[in-house]
């Protein structure tokens, strides 16, 4: 159908080991406030949120993310530690830290946010890019929790590349559909 939408974003895969080591860990977590966790089979970190873009738009997207995947080389990246944004005692976002390949990271997502813009006229990112991965989200107002109650000890991961996603906003959470995978080889 002419005029139909997708919801689009840009993500790291993470190994299965690792999403259920997370989900586990925040089980832990004391916290005043309804969080809604992000479920085991949805963790990932997000390279770039695209919005709602035209169906038709899809295959210049995808030509876009071929040019970015050849300019990067594969690197390690490792996960540790507890945060929030804006921060751990009013939370809108619980997130797991990146202690390795941030740079990297920093670099994939700036290449994207320049490369879709460029060749797709998507809106340039104006927020500063931190790699995070979302952990939960308030279900209603802010939580509060405090960094240290728990332990998130380092895990390393490599990144190989990184996914075209499409989500689809259900009453029951968030479904994503990876539309396609592109491999780093620069
Ligand atoms: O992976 P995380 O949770 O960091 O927050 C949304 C999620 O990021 C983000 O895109 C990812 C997949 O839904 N997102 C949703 N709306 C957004 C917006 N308007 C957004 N990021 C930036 N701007």
């Amino acid at each position: 159908r002419p005029g139909t939408r997708v919801r689009l974003f840009v993500a790291v895969a993470l190994p299965q080991k690792l999403r259920e080591f997370l989900r586990q860990a925040v089980r832990e977590l004391p916290h005043r406030g309804r969080v809604r966790w992000t479920k085991p089979e949805n963790l990932h970190l997000t390279l770039k949120f695209l919005g709602e873009v035209p169906e038709g738009s899809l295959e210049e997207v995808a030509a876009a993310l071929e040019e970015v995947r050849r300019r990067h080389a594969p690197f390690e990246a490792a996960v540790s530690g507890l945060g929030a944004f804006p921060a751990p005692r009013r939370a809108r976002v619980v997130w797991a830290g990146i202690s390795e390949g941030a740079g990297p990271l920093a670099a994939l997502a700036a290449d994207l946010d320049e490369t879709l813009h460029r060749r797709t006229g998507l809106e340039r990112e104006q927020r500063e890019y931190r790699a995070h991965i979302t952990l939960g989200r308030p279900a209603g107002r802010p939580v509060s929790f405090d960094p240290e109650a728990i332990s998130i000890p380092e895990r390393r991961f490599r990144v190989e590349g990184f996914d075209l996603m499409r989500s689809v906003l259900k009453p029951g959470g968030p479904v994503y559909t990876p539309l396609g995978s592109f491999a780093l080889e620069g």
